[in-house]
């Protein structure tokens, strides 16, 4: 074994979502079932296989698929318990495995690597499988193999209720066949690019030298070459470990101001949810943080269903800091932090507020990134007017 080489398992729950809505209502089970937005302006969260079979996808136009699939069964879902059940599993493997990453609500990595001496990693993730289906009742899905993208793209296509291990001989024939299309993170533009170039096989690709891949399409271009090959030497990053975004800010002069700190605090979240949005991260954890004149410092957090909008992270900041600014005295500093990050696209906590909100995010989010963060703000939000 080359020191590289790991023991990656991918696990991701099948049509997750739909998943949660058949436990709730089992006369949805073996039915054509689409989740989403139901306005004609709505996007598809998640359908079941059945609505599959008609040509629906994820993140297509909700219209499309009432066209594709007009006898479906269309629910327009609840973030609570999507989040609620996300945690389930994600609890239930954090208790069992040695090193464990939460890329997404329903899609966690494994890393058994130094485990495999003792216990069969394949028979491990197994059971894994088997206690998820059992003791949450979800159907999952799991890849086994030496690195991260491997893992994924054999769980991909194991998919619904499969298992599969492909160890380091059968990586390259396993991936040959496939389309470029299967390599995670390889988007439409640049499909169309290399379709154009007459790659559209794996196996193509990886005969392109990789300084051309890096002349055509950069770093991204040796990236994929990279994963292409079977090559991929990014870890598996623990749960604890991941990443949290937050902002705070120390006042010019001390402040009692509270209409003036909440302004503050929905400028802050509002940009830190705007940057959760373009990473295209979803948070679970919001925290809030004052410091007293007197350098006492102290925090309130809570978790939330799994979002990236701004109204919902906004309320939830101003009641923290109502809990805790507790002692009428004069602050000095006040920070918000969002963790539990995942991977994830906003329109998968469109469940909370209403499309003519989420549309207007959208929106604003294009100015941004067209003129700067700073360039469209809510009506509520002048923070030059506190003492900073
Ligand atoms: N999701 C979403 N919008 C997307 C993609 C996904 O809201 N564009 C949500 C709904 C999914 C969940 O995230 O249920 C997990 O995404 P997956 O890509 O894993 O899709 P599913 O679990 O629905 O199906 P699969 O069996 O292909 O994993
Ligand atoms: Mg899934």
């Amino acid at each position: 074994m080359q020191l590289a080489d790991k023991h990656i398992i991918h696990m991701d729950q099948d049509a997750f979502f739909v998943s949660v809505e058949i436990k709730k209502d089992s006369r949805l089970a073996g039915k054509a079932v689409i989740i989403g937005g139901l306005s004609d302006r709505g996007v598809v969260s998640s359908c079941s296989y059945e609505a599959r079979k008609f040509g629906v996808h994820s993140a297509m136009p909700m219209r499309m698929a009432r066209q594709l699939c007009p006898h479906a069964i269309f629910v327009k879902g609840s973030m609570d318990d999507y989040s609620y059940y996300s945690h389930q599993v994600t609890e239930l493997l954090q208790e069992r495995v040695p090193i464990l990453e939460k890329a997404s609500i329903d899609e966690h990595y494994i890393d058994m690597t130094g485990m495999d001496r003792f216990f069969g990693c394949m028979k491990f993730a197994q059971e894994l499988r088997k206690t998820i289906l059992d003791q949450i009742g979800l159907p999952i899905s799991f890849g086994l193999s030496i690195n991260k993208t491997v893992s994924k793209i054999v769980t991909n296509e194991c998919k619904p209720n499969g298992e599969k291990e492909v160890s380091k001989p059968e990586v390259q024939p396993f991936l040959n066949p496939l389309s470029i299309k299967k390599i995670p993170g390889l988007g439409d533009s640049t499909f169309i690019k290399l379709s154009e170039m007459g790659v559209r096989k794996i196996h193509t690709l990886t005969q392109i030298p990789p300084d051309l891949m890096f002349k055509i399409l950069g770093q991204n271009g040796l990236s994929l070459w990279q994963k292409a090959n079977g090559i991929d030497l990014s870890p598996v990053v623990p749960y604890r470990e991941q990443k949290s975004i937050g902002k705070q800010s120390t006042f010019d002069s001390d402040s009692m101001d509270v209409a003036g700190m909440k302004v503050l605090l929905t400028d802050m979240v509002t940009k830190l949810a705007f940057e959760l949005r373009q990473q295209h991260k979803l948070t679970a954890c919001v925290t809030v943080t004052i410091r007293y004149a007197n350098f006492e410092t102290v925090t309130q957090q809570a978790k939330i269903p799994y979002t990236s909008l701004d109204s919902i992270l906004i309320t939830k900041a101003k009641e923290l800091f109502d809990k805790v600014y507790q002692k009428r005295m004069l602050l000095r500093l006040v920070g918000v932090k969002l963790s539990h990050l995942v991977g994830g696209y906003e329109q998968i906590s469109l469940y909370g507020p209403s499309e003519k909100m989420y549309n207007l995010y959208q929106r604003m989010d294009k100015i941004r990134n067209l003129y700067g963060t700073d360039a469209v703000r809510l009506a509520t939000v002048f923070p030059d007017k506190i003492g900073r």
